[in-house]
């Protein structure tokens, strides 16, 4: 079974042509920058599973001439289709493997569709097993580039806590599915998981516990260090999330002086939202200003990447007024340590969002209420819009039947418009959602993962995947062709995307979640074998 997820612009697989052979002789030959740096991420792994030694060696240097069992990796101009950016191609026979982009992080992400085409056993810890034809790659041409340039996945940490072992783990699977970006949602009315040497008690009081009671936690600096390094081994940026000013109870518990009435609430282990808020009287504003600067600059400074998340949802307990006096002076704070901010589509009440600020639309894939007009406020005022429409896109929502029971006996929610499929997860048009939108408009979309359910990693896998394969395909492959789009099938169908060519190619990607040991949901439909 051949196929890559998310799908290629192009890739043929020309019939009866000699298959490339990864045997005890084969070298990584690298030229350009970047490279040996992207072939070393990838013998990582392959040295592990094969037991080959897989030298990195750079190409044309003595004795570094191309064999037939050598895997190239090239990073130069020119080599990515249309010059996109992580564009790269493909190539494979029985003369060796060429892998090609103008960036190293084109080059990478070539190397996950290698990973693709190799047996699945390329995902084991050991070699003590090899698979029976050997580590075959099929003859093949593949050219490639992604359609959006934010492609996240969200994991709620703050509901309850992940350990750093398994956001490492979480990080290499999304990689294989071409993300880029993961989005950690680190601080809510259950718990703060971010050390802050400024504000200390909130990672004392405020990470004791979780919902249900189920125990506390947060990252040291020192974690959340090891996180940004294994994304970036991987050209996954890391987005951190402080949601603000609602969302805030673990904050309000950990420090008096940041409520109102100068007394902290009791720690919250429930599933509510909407019910906290930070205080925006006069009186509390030197303490409330000290720490949104406080707690955004050691942020930005654990941050290699562009973008900070505010948060900004659901602050019911805020009255208008206070809202758009706290998001001036949140996006203020945030906008001094010259990230640019990412909110939640709330924020697009204010209209004095700072220059870029981005929108990250939560609403049904048919906005209610508000809901669009809010998320083209961020476009009028120069921003750009990141899509995770809760009704196909929330990964916490239930699957239908669960294999154990009805519903309800699974983790997940129902809010939004649950149970979703695996075709709805497929089968919705980013330019479609919100009126007004053009696909310039759109930095990309992103796949959340609530956990107020979801305690333990197999749940989280179970919950994660398969669906999240649905939008990373949204979010990297080409647009539906127009004729497509216009006489699409209803989404619960896949809409104007193939969905049988998407099971055949998630059933050849399931034998390496297998292999990984991801306990995914084994969606009916699918071929899996
Ligand atoms: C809504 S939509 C939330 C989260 C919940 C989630 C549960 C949005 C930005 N916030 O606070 O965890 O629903 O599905």
């Amino acid at each position: 079974m051949t196929g890559i997820v998310p799908a290629p612009i192009s890739a043929e697989y020309p019939e009866g042509a000699a298959p490339f052979r990864l045997d005890d002789t084969t070298r990584l030959l690298v030229s350009g920058d970047g490279a040996a740096g992207v072939a070393e991420t990838f013998a990582a792994m392959a040295r592990r599973s094969t037991g080959f030694e897989l030298p990195v060696v750079v190409d044309g240097s003595e004795g570094g001439e191309p064999a037939a069992s050598d895997v190239v990796f090239v990073v130069a101009d020119g080599e990515a289709p249309d010059g996109v950016a992580e564009g790269y191609t493909l190539e494979s026979g029985d003369g060796g493997v060429r892998l090609a982009s103008d960036t190293p992080a084109g080059l990478f992400r070539a190397t996950q569709s290698l990973r693709q085409l190799l047996p699945a056993e390329i995902e084991r810890a050991d070699a003590a097993t090899q698979p029976a034809g050997g580590w075959t790659v099929p003859a093949a041409s593949v050219a490639d580039a992604p359609r959006f340039a934010y492609r996240g996945s969200m994991l709620d940490v703050a509901r309850h806590f992940f350990p750093v072992e398994d956001v490492l783990e979480h990080i290499d699977r999304i990689a294989l599915l071409k993300l880029n970006v993961l989005h950690l949602h680190l601080t809510d009315d259950q718990g703060w998981r971010i050390r802050v040497d400024s504000w200390p008690e909130l990672t004392v009081a405020g990470a004791a516990t979780s919902v249900g009671g189920d125990g506390g936690g947060f990252y040291t600096k020192e974690d959340y260090r090891r996180i940004v390094e294994y994304a970036a081994e991987r050209f996954v940026t890391v987005v951190p999330e402080v949601d603000l000013p609602g969302h805030t109870n673990a904050a309000l518990h950990a420090y008096p002086e940041l409520n109102c009435d100068g007394v902290a609430p009791s720690a919250y282990e429930g599933v509510e939202v909407g019910f906290s808020s930070l205080c925006a009287a006069p009186a509390r504003a030197e303490a409330t200003d000290r720490f949104l600067a406080d707690v955004l600059g050691e942020l930005a400074e654990m941050t290699p990447g562009p973008w900070l998340h505010v948060g900004g949802d659901e602050s019911l307990a805020t009255s208008e007024a206070d809202y758009l006096d706290l998001v001036r002076r949140i996006t203020a704070a945030g906008a001094a340590t010259g990230k640019t901010l990412i909110g939640w589509h709330e924020m697009g009440a204010s209209r004095e969002l700072p220059a870029g600020t981005v929108g990250q639309y939560w609403d049904f894939v048919t906005p209610r209420e508000d809901a669009a007009q809010l998320t083209t406020s961020f476009v009028e005022q120069g921003g750009s819009v990141i899509l995770s429409p809760a009704d196909v896109a929330y990964l916490d929502m239930k699957y239908p039947d669960d294999p154990d029971g009805p519903i309800g006996t699974k983790p997940g929610q129902l809010w939004a418009d649950g149970p979703t499929t695996l075709e709805e997860a497929y089968g919705w048009e980013p330019t479609a959602i919100v009126p007004g939108l053009a696909e310039g408009d759109i930095l990309g979309v992103e796949a959340p993962v609530w956990t107020e359910t979801i305690a333990t990693t197999p749940d989280l896998e179970f919950m994660v995947f398969p669906r999240i394969a649905a939008v990373a395909e949204i979010a990297w492959s080409p647009a539906p062709s127009a004729e497509a789009l216009a006489s699409a099938r209803p989404s619960a169908e896949g809409g104007a995307r193939d969905v049988d060519d998407f099971h055949a190619r998630l059933a050849a990607l399931g034998t390496h979640l297998d292999e990984l040991g991801v306990a995914f949901r084994r969606v009916g439909g699918v071929p899996w074998v």
